[in-house]
């Protein structure tokens, strides 16, 4: 079982996909372990995008992550990590695969609508910026017993 760090940025609060994008992840059967609504501080946002930093996008970066509230989302289940990955698409959205959420909504490189860690120990820190250990809920949703065979998470 995994845990990732999924970011609802602002373009995706401010088109009101908010439900259109936590719809994908129940409906995949993952389970939402966290969830709040913050705007991010400049520090956050550096914190969050360290491994970006002086790149030449980077400051671009910034600008857009904290340019309005978005929502953070603990996302829970086996293989957590890589489903989420593949439902976000490719980093452009004009580049993204249709029935990604990239690929379905978003057509710009730089407003993408999400960020999903990509490896686990990238969810371990980035979680850890958002969430205290009990804002994590250690809950089993009645439907993961027919989402996953016994064994498989
Ligand atoms: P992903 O979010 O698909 O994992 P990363 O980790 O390569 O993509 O990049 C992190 C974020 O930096 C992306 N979500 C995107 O918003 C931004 N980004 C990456 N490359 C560029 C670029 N060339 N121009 C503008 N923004 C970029």
């Amino acid at each position: 079982m995994e845990t990732t760090l999924v970011i609802l940025k602002p373009d995706g609060v401010q088109r009101g996909l908010i439900g259109e994008m936590i719809s994908r992840f129940e409906q995949k059967g993952l389970t939402i372990a966290g969830m709040k609504m913050v705007n991010l501080s400049r520090e956050l946002a550096e914190r969050q995008y360290a491994p970006h930093k002086g790149k030449p996008f980077y400051p671009g970066l910034i600008d857009y992550i904290t340019s309005g509230p978005v929502v953070v989302m603990a996302v829970r289940g086996a293989r957590a990590i890589e489903i989420t990955r593949k439902m976000m698409g490719k980093t452009f959205g004009f580049d993204a695969e249709p029935g990604s959420i990239r690929g379905d909504f978003s057509s710009s490189t730089t407003y993408n609508l999400i960020h999903g860690s990509d490896s686990p120990e990238a969810a371990a820190l980035e979680l850890a910026l958002y969430f205290k250990p009990d804002e994590l809920l250690d809950y089993v949703p009645c439907q993961y017993k027919w989402v996953f065979k016994p064994g498989e998470s």
